[in-house]
């Protein structure tokens, strides 16, 4: 089983990545379902329809959890397992709250869930970057230390040459990870969705 968490600050946009990632999923492979669960903070903007993700015979659930912060370790291994009893899911789309360390959910899940391969996506905000880095910076630092795909949302939001500074600037806080620049306003590439599911 695969476990995809999405991290990033407040409004950058991960609701809005995970339903145009769900449809790819559910339009990408028509022959062979696939079981996703998406759990998702409560407190965004934008929320998630299960019936808009339904169709073709696929199983895709929308569970509303608390807050899975690291403060709430023992509720998201006992709500996983749950999940993984009721569901048995392959995949689980995990969206953390703007505030919460991804790094800390992904030990404990893999601390504490076996057999599982857990991804971190983190989403950042081009158009609201400069003014986040100062007052946020250790947040933010560490929400991107732990990513495995970073993506630098809201291009349709910047000019070229802001583009650029905040994207050297945000490139700074991880050398390893996959990046890429992304508007959740259009259509994103279907490279970007198996880069933040480990398929490519
Ligand atoms: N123009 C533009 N707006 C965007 C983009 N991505 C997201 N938005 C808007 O930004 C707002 C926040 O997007 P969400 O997807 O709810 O962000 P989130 O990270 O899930 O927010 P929280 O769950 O509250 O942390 C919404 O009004 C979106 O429509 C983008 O690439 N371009
Ligand atoms: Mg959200």
């Amino acid at each position: 089983m695969k476990i995809l968490i999405l991290g990033g600050f407040l409004g950058s946009g991960k609701t809005s990545i995970i339903i145009q990632l769900a449809k790819y999923i559910v339009g990408n492979n028509p022959e062979n379902i696939t079981k996703v669960v998406i759990l998702e903070n409560e407190i965004g903007e934008v929320s998630i329809d299960d019936k808009m993700l339904r169709g073709g015979g696929y199983e895709v659930t929308n569970m509303f959890s608390g807050c899975i912060c690291c403060t709430m370790s023992g509720e998201l291994v006992i709500g996983l397992n749950h999940i993984m009893r009721d569901f048995s899911p392959q995949l689980i789309i995990m969206e953390a709250t703007g505030v919460a360390y991804p790094h800390n959910i992904r030990e404990t899940i893999t601390q504490s869930v076996p057999e599982v391969d857990c991804y971190v996506t983190c989403v950042t905000d081009a158009k609201r970057w400069k003014k986040l880095l100062r007052p946020m910076e250790m947040m933010l630092k560490d929400q991107l230390n732990a990513a495995d795909v970073i993506l630098i949302n809201k291009v349709d939001m910047v000019d070229q040459d802001t583009l650029a500074e905040v994207e050297a600037s945000i490139r700074t806080f991880n050398h390893n990870a996959k990046f890429f620049k992304v508007s959740a306003a259009e259509q994103i590439d279907t490279k970007v969705f198996d880069a933040m599911l480990g398929n490519g």
